[in-house]
C-alpha cells in the first residue's frame, strides 16, 4: 500500500527509515523540507516534542515517523508530555519495525525487534501493523479507530513491517561535495595506524569494517556503534578519559552527532588530549535513504569551539584532510575535523561478517581493557 492514507494530516516529523523510505520519499515530494508541514528532527524524542508543539498551536494531531530503534528515544516525551496522565496530546506514529521476529536483520536490531510491539503497548500506545497483505480499507478503518483516541488525548501507532509501504516516486538526494565517505574513511584509517577508532551507526562502519578487511588488517582496532545512533562519540570519552595513553579516534556522521549534540558539549568540558572527532559530513542520513539533516546550516566547527575543542577545522578534499588529520595527530589536544562529504556509496557494500560481541573482544584485547 501507499502512503495515501496519512493525506489527511499535514504535519509530520521524524527521524527518516529504510523501512519508512516510501513515506520518506512522499513526505519529500509532497513537502520538501517546508516546516511548517515537515520538519526532520534531530531525534525521535525532539520530534515527539516538536509534534506536541504543532498540537499545542493548532490543536491538530500531528504524525511522528521513526524506526523502532528510536522508540527508546521517544519514551520520556510519550510517558511524561504526551500521555493522558500528563498533557494528554494526541500523535500518531510510523515506526518501521526493522529485526521483527522471524524477519533476518542484523544484530543490533534482534532484541529492539522483539521488543517493539511490547514497548508501545507499556507506553499506552495501540499499535496496528501494516504487512504487504495490508489494505487500505484496513488501515482506514483502524484510523477511524484511531480518531476517537485522538479526542481523548491519546496516541496511536501503525507498525510498519519490511515491504509493506509503498510508493512511486524515487527521491534523488545530492550534495555540492565530491570526497566520497569511504574515501575519507581511507585517509582516516592511514592516519589512525594502529590507534582505537569508534565509528558511528549506518554504512561509515560497514564502509570502515570492509577497508580493514581489504587491507589484511583485522578489526581489533575498530569499534563499531552498529546501533545506538549519536553515542559514538560518547563511547570514544569513555575510552579516552580511561585509557590516556592512546590516542582514540571517532568516525562520527552529521545526522548522528546532532542526535546527541549535548555529547560535545561533555567532551569539551572535559577536554581529553587524547581525542580526534572526525564528523563526515555529508548533510544527509545517506545510510537510510539521504534525507537531509539539519548540519547544511550548521557550523559544526564552530559548536566544536563553543564547546571547549581546542582545534576545529573544516575540510572538504583529500589534501586538506591529510593536513587536517595530521595537525590533529600533532597537536596534543582535544581536536575536531569536520570532513564534508559527497552523498552516497558503493552499491555493493556489505555488511559485517563477525559478530558485535567477537567484534568487542577483539576491540578490548586489542585496547587491553581487560575481560
Ligand atoms: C535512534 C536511531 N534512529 C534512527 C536510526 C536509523 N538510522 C541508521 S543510520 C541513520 C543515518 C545516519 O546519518 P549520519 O550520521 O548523517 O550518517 P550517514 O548515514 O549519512 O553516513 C539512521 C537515521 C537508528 N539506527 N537509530
Amino acid at each position: 500500500m501507499t502512503p495515501d492514507f496519512l493525506r489527511e494530516f499535514d504535519f509530520f516529523t521524524g527521524v527518516p527509515d529504510s523501512q519508512l523510505r516510501a513515506l520518506c520519499d512522499f513526505l519529500m515530494d509532497e513537502y520538501g523540507t517546508d516546516p511548517v508541514h515537515h520538519i526532520i528532527a534531530a531525534n525521535e524524542g525532539n520530534a515527539a516534542a516538536i509534534a506536541a508543539g504543532y498540537h499545542l498551536a493548532t490543536g491538530k494531531v500531528p504524525v511522528v515517523y521513526l524506526q523502532n530503534s528510536g522508540l527508546g528515544n521517544i519514551v520520556n516525551p510519550a510517558a511524561s508530555l504526551l500521555n493522558e496522565k500528563v498533557y494528554a496530546i494526541a500523535c500518531l506514529f510510523i515506526v518501521g519495525w526493522r529485526g521483527e521476529p522471524g524477519v533476518h536483520d542484523e544484530p543490533q536490531h534482534i532484541f529492539q525487534g522483539e521488543i517493539t510491539l511490547r514497548l508501545l503497548e507499556d507506553l499506552d500506545i495501540p499499535a496496528f501493523v501494516i504487512g504487504r497483505d495490508t489494505t487500505d480499507e484496513q488501515v482506514r478503518a483502524k484510523l477511524e479507530e484511531y480518531r476517537s483516541l485522538f479526542a481523548e488525548g491519546k496516541q496511536a501507532a501503525f507498525v510498519v513491517r519490511k515491504g509493506a509501504l509503498e510508493y512511486e516516486g524515487r527521491h534523488v538526494y545530492a550534495n555540492a561535495h565530491s570526497m566520497t565517505r569511504e574515501q575519507a574513511i581511507r585517509y582516516i584509517l592511514r592516519a589512525s595506524g594502529d590507534d582505537p577508532v569508534v565509528s558511528t551507526t549506518g554504512k561509515a562502519s560497514r564502509e570502515l569494517y570492509e577497508l580493514r578487511q581489504a587491507q589484511g588488517q583485522g578489526h581489533g582496532h575498530d569499534f563499531l556503534t552498529v546501533g545506538s545512533m549519536g553515542h559514538s562519540s560518547s563511547i570514544a570519552l569513555g575510552i579516552a578519559m580511561h585509557k590516556r595513553d592512546r590516542r582514540v579516534w571517532c568516525v562520527d556522521g552529521d545526522g548522528a552527532a546532532i542526535m546527541h549534540m549535548g555529547a560535545m558539549a561533555v567532551i569539551g568540558a572535559e577536554h581529553p588530549e587524547n581525542l580526534i572527532h572526525i564528523v563526515l559530513n555529508n548533510e544527509a542520513h545517506e545510510s537510510v535513504g539521504g534525507m537531509p539533516t539539519s548540519a547544511g546550516s550548521v557550523d559544526l566547527p564552530a559548536v566544536a569551539r563553543a564547546c571547549g575543542y581546542a582545534v576545529a577545522v573544516s575540510v572538504s578534499d583529500p589534501g586538506e584532510l591529510d593536513a587536517a588529520l595530521e595537525s590533529a595527530k600533532g597537536s596534543g589536544r582535544l581536536a575536531f575535523i569536520e570532513v564534508k562529504c559527497a552523498i552516497g556509496a558503493r552499491s555493493d557494500l556489505g555488511r559485517p561478517t563477525s559478530t558485535p560481541r567477537e567484534n568487542k573482544a577483539a576491540f578490548m584485547a586489542e585496547l587491553g581493557g581487560g575481560v
